[in-house]
């Protein structure tokens, strides 16, 4: 059975980490089985690159999101991708990249910076820690993230910069997506794993985020997570 290690559910959401997430999603929507090792502290220590979510497969310790998906085409084949032609792949390709590349990071802002944000991301990722972890962590953790978010660059613009680069990608989503029941056209793929985990972590968490109040705006993407939801996570 493959092991999925990940962090616990936070915000109401399966994974308040949309990486976790899109994998846990693309594991049901390929119908593999699949067990979530309650989360602990060393899972993380113990991660091969530092990050969530990993699977142990067989013996075999596999990290990264989406290195993972191809493992796992790889061992049980692809149920959701084979209909794609090489065209669709790119355009499939290049929307992850903006939600995970990019809207990501614009994300990440609003919840450890943004002070509301911070103040819901403390409670929700380190509320349950006991004393002193819960508080020693949080802070050592969000001035960990800053450094990150000025290494990718993101955190280098100014709040209004990235709020603007945040509602771009959300805007081009709404309209691609547009009416279509899946980001594709009529059937979902792995690229819906990967939308589903981060416009639920930004539609569905409880944080007002700029972000947040600008996806309001495209009634489809509610729609569509709803969709998501009901069909892989009822
Ligand atoms: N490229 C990786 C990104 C994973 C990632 O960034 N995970 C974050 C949570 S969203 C993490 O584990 N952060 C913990 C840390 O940096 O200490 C993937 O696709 O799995």
């Amino acid at each position: 059975m493959i092991k999925l290690f990940q962090f616990a559910p936070a915000f109401g959401l399966p994974n308040a980490s949309p990486f976790c997430m899109k994998l846990e999603t693309y594991l049901r929507m390929a119908a593999l089985p699949f067990e979530i090792p309650p989360a602990t502290l060393r899972q993380l220590q113990n991660a091969p690159k530092g990050k969530m979510p990993y699977i142990e497969d067989q013996g075999r310790i596999v990290t990264d999101s989406s290195f993972i998906i191809d493992y796992l085409k790889t061992s049980y084949g692809d149920p959701l991708d084979a209909w794609l032609d090489a065209d669709q792949r790119a355009v499939a390709l290049a929307f992850q990249r903006l939600l995970e590349e990019d809207l990501y990071w614009a994300v990440v802002y609003t919840r450890w910076v943004e002070p509301q944000g911070w103040e819901l991301t403390r409670s929700g990722f380190f509320g349950t820690l006991p004393v002193p972890l819960k508080w020693l962590l949080p802070p050592l953790a969000r001035r960990g993230i800053i450094k990150e978010l000025r290494g990718q660059g993101m955190g280098r613009h100014s709040r209004e910069e990235i709020l603007t680069i945040g509602r771009r990608d959300i805007g081009a989503l709404a309209d691609f997506l547009a009416d279509k029941p899946y980001f594709m056209g009529a059937q979902p793929c792995s690229l819906d794993a990967s939308a589903y985990a981060f416009l639920a972590n930004l539609l569905l968490a409880p944080l007002a985020s700029e972000l947040k109040l600008h996806a309001n705006q495209y009634p489809q993407l509610e729609h569509y997570c709803q969709r998501m939801r009901s069909r892989y996570y009822a």
